[in-house]
């Protein structure tokens, strides 16, 4: 018992002690509308995009903005995910109704430290796109 409880200490002591868990964030994409169309997460969080319209082809973007991303088409059951590593705010549109469907994601300094980038401080991940069939795009 003694060298289970020393083995534990010896094991927590190289564990990082301040480490906070990133957090990812769902934004709902649907037809013609994010939702949340705002949000607020900390540095280091994620946000993931995920298109639950049934039929259209959506996207999230913030092209115009030169390091800054853009999912490119999105059809229906596609996500995106980009981790946000500096703070600051990042509005951004759908491509395919940039007057419809625009949104905000806002990133304020949290207990996650920022990971150092060598593009703006965002990383994306893309997960998963339904392949895109033109006929839906509106
Ligand atoms: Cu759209």
């Amino acid at each position: 018992m003694k060298k289970a409880i020393l083995l534990l200490l010896a094991v927590g002591a190289l564990l990082p002690a301040t480490e906070a868990l990133a957090v990812t964030k769902i934004v709902s994409i649907n037809d013609f509308y994010f939702l949340p169309r705002n949000d607020t997460i900390s540095v280091g969080d994620q946000i993931t995009w995920s298109n639950d319209s049934d039929l259209s082809t959506h996207s999230t973007s913030r092209a115009a903005v030169p390091g800054s991303w853009d999912s490119g088409p999105l059809g229906p059951t596609g996500t995106y995910t980009l981790q946000f590593n500096t703070a600051g705010t990042f509005p951004y549109k759908c491509n395919f109704h940039p007057t419809l469907m625009t949104g905000t994601i806002v990133v304020k300094q949290g207990a996650t430290p920022a990971k150092p980038s060598t593009w703006g401080g965002l990383r994306k991940t893309y997960r998963k796109a339904a392949p895109v069939n033109k006929a839906q795009r509106k």
